[in-house]
């Protein structure tokens, strides 16, 4: 089981599409197994975009982040990563497929309302940046034999 971890950007908020945003990976099949309402420090968006510091986008990227709540989601399933990351669509929402999250609701890469993690390993952790152990709920779920063969 993969693990990875979801932010909807504050502009997803602010746009009133947490729950649109929320509903694609729920009717995915991907198990939610925890979720946050906050609001990002600077520190903990310099952590999470820790990869990016030094990049020419990288102080706009921290004070987007920071701009307004989010919500901070682990979702769970078998290649949750790549499942994840299809449903959300390319970074640039210009050029994200129709249908995926930034290709329905976005017009730019600065405003691209989603994160995804980008591997496995990163998916872990970014859910430890955001979530002890003990905030991540393991559930059976009624639906599990008729998503999961
Ligand atoms: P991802 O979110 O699709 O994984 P990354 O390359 O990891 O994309 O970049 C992280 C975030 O940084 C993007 O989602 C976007 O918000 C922002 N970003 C990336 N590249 C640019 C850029 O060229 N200009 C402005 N913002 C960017
Ligand atoms: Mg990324």
């Amino acid at each position: 089981m993969e693990r990875t971890l979801i932010l909807v950007k504050p502009d997803g908020v602010q746009r009133g599409l947490m729950g649109e945003i929320i509903g694609r990976f729920e009717r995915r099949g991907l198990k939610l197994i925890g979720m946050k309402f906050l609001q990002m420090t600077k520190a903990l968006a310099e952590e999470h975009y820790a990869v990016h510091k030094g990049r020419p986008f990288y102080d706009a990227l921290v004070e987007y982040i920071t701009s307004g709540p989010i919500v901070a989601m682990v979702w769970e399933g078998n290649d949750a990563i790549a499942a994840a990351r299809s449903t959300i669509g390319a970074t640039k929402p210009s050029e994200a497929a129709p249908g995926s999250i930034r290709g329905e609701f976005g017009m730019e890469i600065g405003r691209n309302l989603v994160h995804g993690s980008d591997s496995p390993e990163n998916g872990l952790l970014e859910a430890a940046i955001y979530f002890s152990e003990e905030e991540l709920v393991s559930w059976s779920r009624a639906t599990d034999s008729w998503i999961i063969e």
